[in-house]
């Protein structure tokens, strides 16, 4: 089933210059990159994002930690893209994300996690529409989709 997902590449990835190391992961996988731009998020933004967190003791740190510096926000396209793009991220906390994985190979924290990926298809419509307008997602096909 087609999907599409809300990824960041979050502060520390973009602070740690690990943007086309990640970025380049999630093309040879083969998903297609359908929206994406740089921003920094302001307290209101993040607050939107992370409102399912509102009230968890490390609601305040992650809200800092997010409007620290510029991401990389971007909607990823592809069959079942939401359920591939969490296991290619591993488990929340990068010591217990295995290897292999995003933050298996580069994390070595629970908040600084370098990416978030959309976790349902509710949150993925929902965040995507927080970061993108619906003229800014492109729909095109690539010439390898056939083999993908
Ligand atoms: P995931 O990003 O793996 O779906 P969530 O949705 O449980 O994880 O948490 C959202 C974000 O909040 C995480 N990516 C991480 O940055 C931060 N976070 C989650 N749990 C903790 C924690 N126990 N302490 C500090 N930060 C956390």
């Amino acid at each position: 089933m087609k999907q599409r997902t809300l990824v960041l590449l979050k502060p520390d990835a973009v602070n740690r210059r690990l943007i086309g190391e990640i970025i380049a992961r999630f093309e040879r996988k083969g998903l297609k990159i359908v929206a994406m731009k740089m921003l920094w998020m302001d307290r209101k933004m993040a607050e939107r994002h992370y409102e399912v967190h509102r009230g968890k003791p490390f609601y305040e740190s992650l809200l800092d930690y997010i409007t620290s510096g510029p991401i990389v926000a971007m909607v990823l396209e592809g069959d079942n893209a939401i359920a591939v793009v969490r296991r290619m991220m591993g488990k929340t906390n990068g010591q217990e994300a295995e290897p292999g994985t995003i933050r298996g190979d580069y994390s070595m924290s629970i908040q600084n996690n370098l990416v978030h990926g959309s976790d349902s298809e509710e949150s993925a419509e929902r965040e995507i529409g927080i970061f993108f307008s619906d003229e800014e997602i492109l729909e095109y096909r690539l010439v390898d989709e056939i083999w993908i």
